[in-house]
């Protein structure tokens, strides 16, 4: 198994006008990954590879060419967490199969699931398909606030290795690093990256590391060498980036600053509003004029 530690872009995905997975397009945001953000890995199936509003089979291609383009060269993690059980376990004996290092599932969302629920969940996909396990844990979307028992209930399995943390409840996160320091966790909100790695993140999984992903290892690496000052200007440079991004439309703008770099970034998935406006093009362009 390769390092999961460090930074790890959340991998957006390329679409077509006509909403299919333009292959071409995805390659080529992997390798800007790789060859130019210098990340330590990739996110596949997540939130910003709009996922959730994708078929089995869609999300299966992706893992298979994300797969083929990275090879070994970077650790990869696949997200096949779903309110469909029986698919995140399809899926994870899919990614498994195919070799990736570990898998994550989103906590079971949309229903009111009670803990023993979520909890049969994560035991379920660890059983059928043998691999490790990272909790992706994002309460403002799923509205599931798992609190320090429960998480550890949780690690008492040996395959689950932490969690991917995307929320602001920095005293959970320092209480979980305190009670259960041997497992990991990534930061997940891009914007609260500093103090996150000072309370002892292992990693860090964003969206916008796909444009990002140079200031981003500068924040991880200054915070952790101790020298705040620097980290908190690039944070703040960083957050005049993101503010500017999420007003903006959030993954339909990190799209566009990559075709202005030359990846084909190419559309949304609808339901999300595919095309971008001829302002919000505009916007971006300044935005990258502005910051990279
Ligand atoms: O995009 C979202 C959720 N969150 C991402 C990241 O936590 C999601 C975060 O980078 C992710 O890793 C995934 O693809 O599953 C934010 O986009 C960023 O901090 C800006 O708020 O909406």
């Amino acid at each position: 198994m390769k390092k999961l530690t460090g930074i790890f872009s959340a991998l957006l995905v390329s679409f077509n006008e006509d909403g299919s997975i333009n292959e071409t397009g995805l390659r080529q945001i992997i390798r800007h990954n790789i060859d130019k953000m210098g990340v330590d890995g990739l996110y596949v199936g997540g939130s910003t590879g709009e996922n959730f509003m994708l078929s089995t089979e869609e999300k299966k291609q992706i893992f298979r060419i994300a797969k083929d383009e990275v090879k070994d060269q970077v650790a990869l993690i696949a997200q096949v967490g779903s309110v469909n059980l029986q698919e995140a376990v399809e899926l994870g004996k899919y990614a498994t199969e195919l070799g990736y290092d570990s898998l994550s599932a989103v906590t079971p969302f949309y229903y009111k699931f009670n803990f023993a629920e979520i909890k049969h969940y994560y035991e379920t996909i660890i059983a059928e398909t043998g691999n490790n396990m990272i909790i992706y844990s994002i309460p403002f979307l799923t509205g599931v606030n798992m609190g320090i028992e429960q998480f550890g209930e949780l690690y008492q399995n040996p395959k689950v290795l932490g969690v991917k943390f995307t929320a602001g409840d920095f005293y959970l996160l320092e209480r979980l690093k305190k009670a259960y320091p041997n497992h990991l966790i990534w930061a997940g909100f891009d914007e609260m990256m500093l103090p996150a790695v000072a309370l002892g993140v292992d990693g860090a999984i964003g969206s916008t590391f796909n444009i990002n992903g140079v200031r981003a290892r500068q924040i991880f690496d200054l915070t952790r060498a101790g020298k705040l000052e620097e980290a908190l200007a690039v944070q703040h440079t960083t957050n005049d980036l993101i503010e500017g991004i999420l007003a903006n439309g959030l993954y339909l703008t990190i799209k566009e600053i990559l075709k202005l770099q030359g990846v084909e970034a190419g559309y949304c998935r609808e339901p999300m509003t595919a095309k971008a406006t001829e302002a919000q093009r505009e916007k971006a362009k300044q935005l990258q004029q502005k910051f990279l």
